[in-house]
């Protein structure tokens, strides 16, 4: 059985294959077709070669074999920026069973939306996590997902198996693979989302496989590269732009980072040589004051690449000198489209401009309200349709036919300009989103979780200002009675009670008498985003003065 997803119209698979974009390989080939004694990942004290993760992940798909694991189930992973991560995503594929590789920040509410969507028959965490601490949470998702009855945990635990002592087992029996069609889906991508419930981004073999692939070609990546994984793993930018798959792709080397923490990240760096980074903006800024005083340590750092949220041209001017390296901006998405600056771009586009499209079969519009394209130098929406940009989220006929036009195009709700050279500036957004220093918050989802509360009338999330993060999140709250005595700890609490990632919990709550609204009734966020900003600026006069 495969997962039903929207796939490309046949003309356009065509077109893909003729190319020689899409390649009818599992992904399974990043890892199995590499050099085998080459270092694959380093994790701590530990190092692996291609062979060994080849192994282990052949080890664990037998076990999940011998459970009852088959092709087109589904699996529940959540990891920290461990080898493990890799070895299970790559057993995984052998099989055909898609993941949904959870963020590590992810919390009840999060794994609860996943798995509600996808019935997992298995999931694959970490006891370091406090939901897996003990058998509780398990129990409670297994007894509304009924498919849910295994469960591996990295760790030591008295209610799971160990992931370890499975890879670590020794078996003489061989694999019989059986990974899904390379046109099907091998797993679902994370989106960021604008809706109540997180969409997931279903992935095929051959799209991904491209735009590794492609990716790994644009910037560069060698069996010599040495690629820094300091971002959550499982998100789309440091699994496949290039990232960690584009440096399996070409036998080069992981090192997992398990924080984008300047110090930790610099100790790595030195001690095996890194020379490729990816942050998102706050992170570079922190590596950016520390770095004058680690200048030896950063010597073998070749390229920068930084993503996920807009980087401002004055921080990205100061790669080159103080981090002694090239800058790289992406912009990307888990729905597909990754656009790059290129190695060899003049220092004005590298720093203006958040690159191109990877490949000359991207579709790319710039798009007024009225849906028509604007001319270069003009702002619009980005819509984008492509190799690598799925046609469709896993599931949501609704919402998919709000994004997708008639003719596949995805549109973002980014609002770019597009100049003579075909790159994009990311110049605002005009969908209901936080993004919160390359962390997305949908403003639906977490309104919804407050409207839940009994003293709470109206809710309304929007971003707020912040020199570190770009931006914060603020919640506007319209209390049922005057007399509420609600305080932002006491909202704060409630959420985490209610198990919501802790990125997601608001960076501040203003209440107030009513919300004002748009001419056809609904929130007007652009004033309440004007109220906040305003009170922030007044406070910080206030500041100044004292
Ligand atoms: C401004 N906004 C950006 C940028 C993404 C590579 C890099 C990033 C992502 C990612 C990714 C931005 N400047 N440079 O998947 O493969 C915002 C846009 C975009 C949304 C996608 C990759 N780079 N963004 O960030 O799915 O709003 O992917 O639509 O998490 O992040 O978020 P996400």
């Amino acid at each position: 059985m495969s997962i039903a997803y929207t796939p490309w119209p046949e003309s356009f698979a065509k077109r893909y294959r003729e190319k020689g974009y899409w390649t009818d390989r599992p992904l399974v080939d990043l890892i199995d077709n590499a050099p085998q004694d080459n270092i694959a990942v380093i994790c701590g004290d530990r190092s692996l070669s291609y062979q060994e993760l080849c192994s282990q992940s052949k080890r664990l798909a037998i076990y999940l074999q011998d459970l009852g694991l088959r092709t087109g189930d589904t699996a529940l992973v959540q990891l920290p920026n461990i080898a493990e991560f890799y070895v299970v995503f790559f057993a995984l594929i052998r099989l055909g069973v898609a993941p949904v590789n959870a963020l590590f920040s992810h919390n009840r509410n999060e794994l609860t939306a996943y798995t509600e969507q996808i019935t997992p028959k298995i999931l694959i965490a970490s006891n370091e996590h406090a939901l897996f601490r003990d058998s509780t949470f398990f129990k409670a998702l297994s007894m509304s997902s009924m498919a849910l009855q295994h469960v591996l945990l990295v760790g030591q635990s008295e209610w799971s198996e160990s992931l370890g002592a499975i890879l670590h087992s020794s078996t003489s029996r061989v694999l019989k693979p059986s990974p899904s069609a390379a046109d099907e889906v091998a797993f679902f991508q994370l989106s960021g989302g604008s809706t109540g419930t997180p969409k997931l981004i279903p992935r095929t073999h051959n799209d991904y496989f491209f735009s590794v692939r492609r990716s790994s070609e644009i910037c560069h990546f060698t069996a010599a590269t040495r690629y820094l994984c300091a971002l959550p793993c499982a998100h789309n930018f440091p699994m496949s732009s290039p990232g960690a798959f584009g440096a399996f792709h070409v036998g080069g080397c992981v090192v997992m980072s398990p924080s984008p923490d300047a110090n930790t990240c610099f100790e790595l760096i030195a001690r095996h040589h890194v020379t490729v980074a990816a942050l998102v903006p706050p992170a570079l800024a922190l590596w950016l004051q520390a770095a004058p005083f680690h200048k030896a340590a950063l010597s073998s750092l070749q390229l920068m690449q930084v993503g996920g949220a807009k980087l401002s041209e004055s921080l990205a001017r100061q790669v080159p000198d103080v981090l002694g390296c090239q800058l790289q901006q992406i912009l990307g998405m888990a729905e597909g489209l990754v656009n790059y600056t290129r190695l060899d771009d003049d220092i004005e586009t590298i720093v203006t401009t958040q690159g191109r499209p990877m490949c000359s079969l991207d579709e790319v519009k710039v798009l007024n309200a009225e849906g028509d394209e604007v001319a270069n130098g003009e702002v619009g929406e980005l819509a984008t349709r492509g190799p690598y940009t799925i046609r469709g989220y896993y599931n949501a006929p609704e919402h998919n036919a709000k994004v997708f036009d008639k003719e596949g195009f995805y549109h973002s709700g980014d609002l770019v300009r597009r100049n003579d050279k075909g790159y994009l500036t990311v110049v605002g957004r005009d969908k209901d989103q936080i993004n919160r220093g390359g962390e997305k918050i949908a403003a639906e989802e977490i309104e919804n979780l407050l409207l839940k509360h009994e003293l709470i009338m109206h809710s309304a999330l929007v971003s707020m200002p912040d020199s570190m993060m770009g931006e914060k999140s603020c919640a506007f709250i319209v209390p049922k009675i005057a007399s509420h005595g609600m305080k932002s700890l006491t909202l704060r609490k409630y959420l985490r009670g209610l198990g919501v990632a802790d990125y997601k919990v608001p960076d501040r709550f203003e209440f107030i008498d009513s919300l004002p609204l748009t001419p056809v009734g609904k929130p007007n966020k652009v004033a309440l985003r004007e109220v906040i900003r305003q009170r922030l600026q007044h406070t910080s006069q206030q500041n100044n003065i004292l």
